[in-house]
C-alpha cells in the first residue's frame, strides 16, 4: 500500500470540501508539536524530564516537568500560525490569548498536553487530547464563556499517544482515522482508515480501588461482569487498567473495551474525575465517530451544555452494548428512586 501522510491526507479531505484550509492547518501545527513532545517524553531520565516541576497547576494537582513542557510547546506553536482566536489547557486557570503581534483566526484549542503524567517516572505510555471549536463570530478577546460549547460543536477532536510508536488519532466527523509516526522520516503515516470499535466486547477498564465508593448501579454491573460466564451475562470479562485515559482509549479503538471513570462517593463533589472540555468531549467524539457510544452514565456526554472551562464529569466510553447496558443500569435505578 502507497504510503499517505498526514499532510496529503489533509488535503484530500479539503479537495473533497470535508474540513477548511484553516482547520487543516491547525491540525498540522498540532501534529507537529506533538512530535516535539514525542522527542521530549523519549529522552526520560537522560532528558533531565523526569519528576516534579515543583508547580501546582488548576486542579490542585502538583504539575510534572513534562506537563510544563508539553504545555508550553502546544502554546508556542500555536501563537503565530494565524489558525487560533485563544488556547486552553488543562494546566492553565484561563485561555491564553493570540499575542497581538500575531494573526489571530477562528478557531478555539482545548488540550490536555501530558495525560497520564503520574506514569511519566515509570515510563507507562501517555498522550496528548486535544478538541478544536469555532470561534464565536464577532468575538475577537476570546473568554472561558466563549469555549463553553456542546461537544457535538467540535470541528475536530484527536489524541497522540506518546508509547512504543506514537501514534495520532483524529476525528472531524468524518470517521475515526489512525497516523503512525515514522520517525526516520517524521511524519505522521496513515495506518488505519474508518476505524470501527467492536459493539460487543469482553473487555473492561476501571480502577478497581475504587469499588467501595461507586454508586449501587456500578456495583451492579461490575458485579455482573466479574461472575462472568455463571453469572447473568454468561460470558468472562477480562479487565485492564492503564490509569493513562489516552493508552485506554486507543486500546478501545484498536481492539475494542469499555472504560469507566464513574462517578463515586469520593469524587461526588467534583462530579466527576475527568475533565469535560479537553478529556470527555474529544475522547467521546472520536469513539463515536468509530461506531462507539459515550456517555455520563446519565446521558450523551456529546450533548452536555458545558458549565465550566475545567468541568468534571463521569465517562462511559468504548464498545456500544456494553455503554448502553451500564446507562441502562443508572437510568433504570434513578427512575426507581
Ligand atoms: P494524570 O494526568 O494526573 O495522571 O491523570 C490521568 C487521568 O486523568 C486519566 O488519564 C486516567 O484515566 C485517570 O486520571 C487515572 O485515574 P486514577 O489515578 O484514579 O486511576
Amino acid at each position: 500500500m502507497k504510503s499517505i501522510s498526514l499532510i496529503q491526507f489533509l488535503i484530500e479531505e479539503r479537495r473533497a470540501g470535508r474540513m477548511n484550509a484553516e482547520l487543516s492547518l491547525l491540525i498540522e501545527v498540532v501534529a507537529r508539536a506533538c512530535k516535539r513532545i514525542a522527542v521530549a517524553t523519549n529522552k526520560g531520565a537522560i532528558g533531565g524530564v523526569l519528576g516534579e516541576a515543583g508547580t501546582g497547576n488548576i486542579q490542585g494537582e502538583a504539575q510534572k516537568k513534562l506537563d510544563v513542557i508539553s504545555n508550553e510547546i502546544l502554546l508556542e506553536a500555536n501563537a503565530w500560525g494565524g489558525q487560533l482566536a485563544a488556547c486552553a489547557s488543562e494546566e492553565m486557570e484561563d485561555p491564553q490569548p493570540i499575542p497581538d503581534m500575531y494573526p489571530k483566526g477562528h478557531h478555539l484549542l482545548l488540550f490536555d498536553p501530558l495525560d497520564g503524567s503520574s506514569n511519566i517516572d515509570v515510563n507507562i505510555s501517555v498522550g496528548t487530547i486535544f478538541s478544536v471549536l469555532r470561534c464565536p463570530d464577532g468575538v475577537t478577546e476570546p473568554k472561558a464563556e466563549h469555549f463553553l460549547q456542546e461537544g457535538t460543536t467540535q470541528l475536530a477532536a484527536g489524541y497522540v499517544v506518546y508509547g512504543p510508536a506514537t501514534v495520532l488519532v483524529l476525528t472531524f466527523g468524518h470517521g475515526t482515522h489512525e497516523f503512525t509516526l515514522d520517525r526516520e522520516v517524521g511524519s505522521f503515516i496513515l495506518s488505519r482508515r474508518d476505524i470501527r470499535i467492536p459493539e460487543e466486547t469482553a473487555e473492561f477498564a476501571i480502577n478497581m480501588s475504587n469499588q467501595r465508593h461507586w454508586e449501587a448501579p456500578m456495583q451492579r454491573y461490575i458485579g455482573e461482569l466479574l461472575a462472568g460466564k455463571d453469572g447473568p451475562r454468561a460470558k468472562d470479562f477480562n479487565m485492564r487498567w492503564v490509569a493513562s485515559m489516552v493508552a485506554d482509549v486507543h486500546r478501545i479503538i484498536t481492539r475494542g473495551g469499555v472504560f469507566f471513570y464513574p462517578l463515586d462517593a469520593k469524587i461526588k463533589s467534583k462530579g466527576g474525575k475527568l475533565r469535560l472540555m479537553y478529556e470527555a468531549n474529544p475522547m467521546a467524539f472520536i469513539v463515536e465517530q468509530a461506531g462507539g457510544a459515550a456517555t455520563t452514565g446519565r446521558g450523551r456526554i456529546l450533548d452536555l451544555q458545558p458549565t465550566g472551562l475545567h468541568q468534571r464529569v463521569p465517562v462511559f466510553l468504548g464498545s456500544k452494548k456494553e455503554v448502553e447496558v451500564a446507562t441502562h443500569y443508572h437510568v433504570e435505578a434513578d427512575a426507581a428512586v
